[in-house]
């Protein structure tokens, strides 16, 4: 198997050779692809050395499977190019998303859409797949009305400069400033754009993405995305509306059979999920689990996961796998 990984310098990027090994995927060939200004340097992937390709190498090397972090422009450029050359394209930018040509994908959830003539296959926003694993399950169940959801997303989500920014704020360092404001000891309500209707694209993302991954549009969603200093995963509290009464031990036990989810839930021994527990690890993690009681059907939930994980490489590595477990990838 020959697997191109398109930004593989990138934050992204470095968590998908990581996970990469970490599966064991069978790869004859790995293809890591970066800017001009990184062609040429080296990285390790399990103990061997690859020299960075720029896009055009990479394409001529005939992937069969292109796992794309490089941002939307380099997506809408180069995706179709590689799915003509016979690679499986799994592109973790928003070009693809809401494009009713390609499917959003979390493979707990709806990996049974694909078939072998998917040829792009986006990846959802990370903020947005750790909230459809949670609802899913419970939406089945109890079919959801409407989801108020506000993030405290991780510094990291923004990317390497960020980090560095973040950084240099914690140590008294002057540096480039990423944000118009300081990270450290800040908390900023904008992540992404703002667009025209007051929402960032990233809230919106929040908005849409979870409409077409649980193939529901009736599914009323409003976000308020946060920043915040925190390196290891995006927190969300989140809102839930049901159509259908429901009790707390069927949520829990709806929660706790759905593959992926691990409920972190007992508030007599301070036991909740937090970034500092959930980074590094796959799993999206539940807890704060409590009936609203301001509303008829109401429940709060407090869901934390590693946004470069399950929230961006973890899941395009998974739906990798489910292409080639079904043999859909010519290899
Ligand atoms: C963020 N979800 O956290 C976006 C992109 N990674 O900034």
């Amino acid at each position: 198997m020959k697997i191109a990984v398109v930004g593989a310098t990138g934050l992204v990027g470095q968590k998908i050779l990581q996970v990469l090994a970490e599966q064991n995927i069978e790869i004859d060939q790995l293809i890591p692809v970066a800017s001009e200004k990184s062609v040429g340097k080296e990285i390790k992937f399990k103990n061997e050395a690859y020299k960075i390709v720029n896009l055009q190498t990479a394409l001529d090397q005939k992937p069969n499977i292109a796992l794309f972090s490089a941002g939307g422009k380099i997506a809408l450029e180069w995706s179709q190019k590689f799915a003509a050359n016979g690679a499986k394209v799994i592109d973790n930018s928003s070009a693809w998303r809401m494009n009713s040509d390609y499917k959003l994908i979390v493979p707990e959830i709806n990996a049974d859409q694909l078939t072998k003539s998917d040829n792009i296959i986006a990846n959802p926003n990370c903020s947005t797949s750790q909230l459809v694993m949670a609802l899913y399950p419970l939406h089945q169940k109890f079919k959801i009305k409407r989801v108020i959801v506000s993030t405290y997303q991780s510094i990291t989500g923004t990317g390497v400069q960020a980090v560095q920014q973040l950084e240099n704020e914690m140590n008294n360092q002057k540096g480039k400033m990423v944000y118009p404001y300081p990270i450290h000891q800040n908390a900023i309500p904008h992540c992404d754009v703002f667009t025209d209707n007051d929402y960032t694209k990233e809230e919106m993302k929040l908005t849409n993405e979870t409409k077409k991954i649980l193939s529901d549009d009736s599914i009323q969603v409003v976000a308020t995305a946060v920043r915040i200093p925190v390196m290891g995963g995006h927190s969300e509290s989140v809102n839930i509306e049901f159509e259908n009464e429901f009790d707390l031990k069927e949520i829990r036990s709806a929660l706790n059979n759905f593959e992926g989810i691990k409920i972190l839930d007992n508030t007599s021994v301070n036991t909740y999920p937090m970034p500092i527990y959930a980074e590094g690890k796959d799993d999206v993690f539940v807890g704060r689990i409590r009936r609203d009681f301001s509303i008829k059907n109401g429940l709060n939930l407090w869901i934390v996961a590693d946004n470069l994980r399950k929230g961006a490489a973890t899941n395009a590595v998974q739906i990798a796998k489910y292409l080639i477990d079904q043999q859909f990838v010519k290899s």
